[in-house]
């Protein structure tokens, strides 16, 4: 080898040539140090990024729960305070209804006190003789003789003769008028029926000539108004006296509703029998019976006449003419039940069939059940 070379200086290189590998490998270890510490950094970074989310996702979860509970809370107190509103309003319209009621009662009473006053001076200033009003005992001697019984509703029927009382109270309470005279023996089965009308004593006899002398009571046959006694009264025009004797005479006083019958027009005798309702302060029902033949009498008047139009021409009519016969005697307006007899008797025999024209047969039937369960119906304890 070239021997130049020392010792020394081989030794020297050498020990640079390490050195420079030492160098290396320190830098490599550093270079990877760094890309370890990197490598941890982003490790790191990324970690906390995910924990990060998974809190702040958490922390959302928690304030959407708690803004549900809130609005819960919320929703509870509003749905607490509208209960609570609407009972106090209940309480209120409970309250307002009471006060009503006994303000109007309040006032009917000074109405009609007031009423009775003026009609009195107005028939001493008109020189007409005052109206003769029974005594207690009479009352009471009236109540026996014709069978009035507390928890009962009496309904007197009354009117002129021939306007189909008889016949109302038979339909009212479903049954055929009694077949009489020839008509009863035109066959083998009529003359059945009249041999069982004669012996009915629950059927009122009808017919064009007064048949009732006196007033009949009779009994309801449907359960529902077992309560209801039915009394035919006989016609208030076969009897000449002053019209309120006929009242009196009769006992009309007694009766918690009077019905009044009208056939085919509204006499004075009828609107009599209002004004004496009135006085007594008996509840009437205004009747217009035979619809049916009126409107057929209508009908044969006219041969292109359409029935549906002559109906509700004579209905207009007579609502019409009985409003304004009211407005004219000074008389408080109040419904008239325009009805036919069979009518009546097809809604309330039981059999179920339902007539194809009703005008105010249902009402009718309706407005009297009411006015019997209001009657018999114990007063509310706490109202
Ligand atoms: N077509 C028809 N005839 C009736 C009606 N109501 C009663 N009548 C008849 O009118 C007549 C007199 O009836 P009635 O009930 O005896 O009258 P009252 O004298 O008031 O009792 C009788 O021939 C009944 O058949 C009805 O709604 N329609
Ligand atoms: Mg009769």
């Amino acid at each position: 080898m070239g021997g130049g070379g020392s010792k020394h200086e081989d030794e020297a290189r050498r020990q640079r040539e390490e050195n420079a590998k030492l160098q290396a490998e320190i830098q490599k270890l550093k270079d990877e140090q760094q890309r370890l510490n990197d490598e941890k950094r982003d490790l790191e970074l990324k970690s906390t990024k995910a924990e990060k989310a998974e809190k702040e996702a958490e922390l959302r979860r928690i304030n959407e729960e708690l803004e549900q509970t809130k609005k819960n809370q919320q929703m509870m107190e509003d749905l607490r305070k509208s209960q609570e509103e609407k009972r106090r309003l209940e309480e209120k319209i409970k309250l307002d209804n009471f006060a009503r009621k006994i303000e109007e009662a309040a006032r009917s009473r000074v109405e009609q006190e007031v009423w009775l006053r003026q009609e009195a001076e107005k028939n001493l200033e008109e020189g007409i003789p005052p109206i003769k009003y029974p005594t207690g005992d009479q009352i009471a001697e009236k109540r026996a003789s014709l069978g009035y019984q507390e928890g009962f509703l009496h309904i007197a029927i009354t009117g002129c003769s021939g306007s189909g009382k008889s016949s109302l109270i038979n339909a009212v309470r479903g049954f055929k008028n009694p077949k009489t005279g020839l008509a009863a023996f035109t066959s083998l089965s009529n003359f059945k029926d009249a041999i069982i009308n004669t012996l009915s004593p629950n059927l009122a006899q009808t017919g064009t000539s007064e048949t009732t002398t006196k007033i009949q009571r009779y009994a309801d046959p449907h359960h529902a108004r077992r309560n209801l006694a039915w009394y035919d009264v006989p016609g208030a025009g076969t009897i000449r006296v002053r019209d309120w004797q006929y009242f009196n005479d009769q006992g009309l006083y007694i009766f918690d509703i009077i019905m009044i019958a009208v056939g085919d027009r509204i006499t004075k005798t009828d609107i009599d029998l209002l004004f004496h309702c009135k006085r007594f302060g008996i509840p009437t029902f205004f009747v217009r019976s035979k619809a049916d033949q009126h409107i057929r009498n209508d009908m044969a008047e006219d041969d292109e006449a359409d029935e549906n139009e002559v109906r509700t021409g004579y209905i207009e009519l007579t609502r019409a003419v009985f409003n304004s016969i009211l407005t004219d005697v000074g008389l408080p307006p109040q419904k008239i039940y325009i009805v036919s007899r069979d009518i009546l008797r097809l809604l309330n025999d039981g059999k179920g069939s339902k007539p194809k024209v009703i005008i105010d047969e249902e009402e009718l039937i309706r407005d009297i059940t009411d006015t019997l369960h209001k009657w018999s119906a114990p007063a509310p304890a706490d109202a």
